[in-house]
């Protein structure tokens, strides 16, 4: 889950994301574009505490000094954001560091680089972010797949219609934004893509076995 609290429609962050930890959302990473630092750092510790006792890992998004602060587990950083080797420096060695590629160029780059994994979108266009280059669609996340061994999240118009094609072109992960904040029912929402996410972890696990 990436949150965005403008499409929560008011209800509070906590009760949103719990609702969707409940329905089994494994990773949350906080992106909030419009908070000063001090607000940014305020929700980041709230969350931080309502998810260690699921072991679910917080992500930050942007700020390396607000994943400092807060204790989150991981940060993610785009091609805008400070470079990622000068944020290994900086962080706790046991902070993991995504970083989002946009074009096959940023894969080749990654190679090298301080990271544990990548972000990959848009894979589909979406209105929640617009500034994007080009959207990867399904054959652009598998030539990524093909292109390196750093495990792939995949970003950008996912939903339960879709969230199967993704997984099997290649992901590893799906990080949802609108069909999650948005949803009526952000729980029932989140139980959804875990279904599909296990189903897809059990054939990856019977394919390994008939090998
Ligand atoms: N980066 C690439 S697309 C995107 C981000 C943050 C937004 C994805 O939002 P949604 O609502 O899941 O399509
Ligand atoms: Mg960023």
């Amino acid at each position: 889950m990436v949150t965005d609290q403008l499409l929560m429609r008011g209800q509070p962050l906590a009760d949103v994301v719990s609702a969707a930890v409940r329905g089994g959302v494994s990773c949350v990473q906080l992106r909030e574009k419009h908070l000063p630092g001090r607000e940014f750092l305020a929700q980041a510790l709230m969350l931080k505490r309502l998810l260690a006792p699921h072991h679910v890992p917080l992500i930050i998004n942007d700020r390396i000094d607000i994943a400092m602060a807060c204790g989150a587990d991981g940060v993610h950083l785009g091609q805008n954001d400070l470079p990622v080797s000068d944020a290994r420096k900086l962080l706790l060695p046991d902070i993991f560091i995504g970083w989002s590629v946009e074009s096959i160029e940023d894969v080749r780059q990654s190679t090298g680089l301080p990271l544990d994994y990548l972000g990959v979108g848009p894979i589909f266009a979406t209105a929640t972010k617009t500034d994007t280059k080009t959207d990867w669609g399904l054959s652009g996340l598998a030539r990524v797949r093909a292109a390196t061994a750093l495990p792939l999240v995949a970003i950008g118009g996912i939903h339960a219609g879709n969230a199967g094609d993704v997984l099997r072109a290649g992901a590893d992960g799906l990080a949802v934004v609108s069909a999650l904040c948005a949803a009526d029912d952000p729980q029932a929402a989140a139980s959804r893509f875990r279904s599909l996410c296990d189903e897809e972890i059990n054939a990856r696990r019977t394919w390994w076995r008939s090998r």
